[in-house]
């Protein structure tokens, strides 16, 4: 069975999301976020870079999110989170999938750290993530999700950052994107994974 190492409030939501698609099991461990808000040592022990998720399946151990939720689509799922290979639907979701770790998180995490230490978010900052808002907003614009109907590995992807974001309020001023993250709310994958490991984003 598959091991997830699942850090509280984590991109390790991702993983269960897609598991819980793919009707696989798995044996979580969950890993407590400390009062600094980090991950404690012992996810050190699991992976050098101790940070979360992890996955575990039998001799592999694989880290970083995006890889993850590729192994797990293309070894359990035959790749139904995707549009079919080759076909320009598919490249363009394999960059919206990579924009979100590659792109959008570094610009929303800046903007979130700060809220989180209750300071103020500097106004370049906040014009980058404005203009990140509004590029998503364009890529929905076949919506409902991000490639039409069909929910993808982008998705999943990009809802932790967007749950981040919502928890400080700063989806209000991007009602689409915002819509959006309701109905990802919605998803049955979504909703089974934040009953079984808790909600992505810490409560207010
Ligand atoms: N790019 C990595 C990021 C992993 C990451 O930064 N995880 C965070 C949780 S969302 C973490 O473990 N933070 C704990 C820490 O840095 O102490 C991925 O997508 O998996």
């Amino acid at each position: 069975m598959i091991t997830l190492h699942a850090l509280q409030f984590s991109r390790a939501t991702r993983v269960l999301w897609l598991l819980n698609d793919l009707g696989q099991p798995c044996n979580r461990i969950d890993y407590q976020r400390n009062a600094q808000f980090r991950a404690p040592e012992s996810l050190s022990e699991v992976h050098p870079l101790g940070k979360s998720p992890v996955i575990e399946d039998g001799d592999e151990m694989i880290a970083e999110s995006s890889t993850i939720l590729r192994y797990l689509d293309a070894k359990y799922g035959d790749n139904s989170h995707q549009p079919p290979q080759a076909t320009p639907a598919f490249w363009r979701h394999e960059a919206l999938f990579d924009y979100v770790e590659s792109s959008f998180a570094e610009v929303a995490l800046q903007a979130i750290l700060p809220l989180f230490r209750g300071k103020d978010v500097p106004e370049a900052t906040k014009a980058a993530l404005d203009k990140h808002l509004s590029y998503i907003e364009q890529e929905l614009s076949e919506g409902p999700l991000l490639c039409g109907e069909d929910l993808t590995l982008a998705d999943i992807q990009i809802a932790y950052i967007l749950a981040l974001l919502d928890r400080f309020a700063m989806l209000d001023g991007h009602p689409k994107v915002a819509a959006y993250w309701q109905r990802l709310q919605n998803q049955p994958g979504y909703i089974a994974a934040t009953e079984a490991a808790g909600p992505m984003a810490p409560p207010k």
